[in-house]
């Protein structure tokens, strides 16, 4: 039987919708997070011979995937040893280029593509490429330790650092040539967020889920820059994707899976047995997830 994968097919409808009573305001995320029925698994199919993925990153554009690897024979993270690279994938797992950018990484983390702009971050630095030439121009964080996740919301780069409970601000996020000179900013530092995965919201705020020592939670950020709580604290949380309907999907170290969050749905496991479940992204109705530790890629299918 075919399954109809619904992702890219469910309409946002944001007119006329009554609320539950919650404590979060009635904004434009609220209405989104608000839609959405369940999502479940349609299938899923494992890819092997990864060294610690950490991110997926999604070119829907070109039809591709790019995937950060740390390299290397352990789990070393924050390593400034030069063994990281990033490959690039069809969408069935072939790989098309085993280094689609000749140049040295120690341990790149999330990718975020826009365009023919790929930011890719690693440690205390964050890159853009174009994915066309694959010139490339890494920028230094002053202050950041563990670069986690890139997004862009408008003209801004927005880094996380999960281990320091920061954010920095980058602008302008396309700092690709080399007479552009970004301005870098620390947009918050210990508001108990420890972000890690981050998305920008098509309402213009920035989504972000938190993994730290303690559970940590999802949180908004509105384009005012006003902070607030999404979701109170529950898990090591890694990555964070908005779907077409509006809703979130989110990996948690804690739990080991991936999972569906909506307001009216709550959390719904859609995918088990992970042991490093990180930065996954969805292209036609897959969902992409790297296991950090197993060195494996699992295809998820969305279907409802
Ligand atoms: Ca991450």
């Amino acid at each position: 039987m075919r399954t109809k994968f619904l992702v890219a097919a469910v309409a946002v409808a944001l007119a006329g919708c009554a609320y539950p009573t919650h404590d979060m305001q009635h904004d434009g995320l609220t209405h989104q997070l608000h839609h959405g029925g369940p999502l479940r698994s349609a299938g899923e199919r494992t890819l092997t011979g990864f060294t610690f993925p950490e991110s997926v990153g999604c070119d829907a554009r070109e039809g591709v995937l790019y995937v950060s690897q740390f390299g290397g024979t352990q789990l070393s993270p924050a390593a400034k040893d030069g063994n990281g690279f990033i490959s690039k994938l069809a969408p069935d797992g072939r790989v098309l280029e085993q280094r689609a950018f000749n140049e040295t990484f120690n341990k790149p983390k999330g990718i975020t593509v826009r365009g023919e702009r790929l930011w890719v971050t690693d440690i205390d630095s964050v890159w853009v490429f174009n994915t066309r030439t694959k010139q490339g121009r890494k920028l230094p964080i002053p202050g950041i330790q563990f670069a986690n996740d890139p997004a862009v919301v408008g003209s801004v780069l927005y880094v996380s650092d999960n281990r320091s409970d920061a954010l920095f601000r980058i602008e302008p996020a396309d700092f690709l040539d080399a007479g552009v000179q970004p301005k870098v900013s620390t947009v918050f530092t210990g508001k108990g967020v420890n972000p890690n995965g981050l998305w920008a919201a098509r309402d213009g705020s920035l989504i972000m889920v938190g993994f730290g020592d303690q559970p940590r939670g999802i949180h908004a950020m509105a384009p005012d820059g006003s902070l607030r709580t999404v979701v109170q604290p529950f898990g090591k949380l890694d990555g964070v994707q908005q779907l077409h309907d509006g809703t979130l999907l989110i990996t948690d170290w804690s739990a080991g899976h991936l999972a569906h969050w909506s307001l009216s749905g709550g959390l719904v496991s859609i995918a088990k047995d992970f042991k490093g479940p990180a930065d996954f992204c969805v292209l036609g109705g897959t969902v992409y997830v790297p296991d950090l530790v197993k060195s494996e890629i699992r295809m998820v299918g969305l279907a409802r």
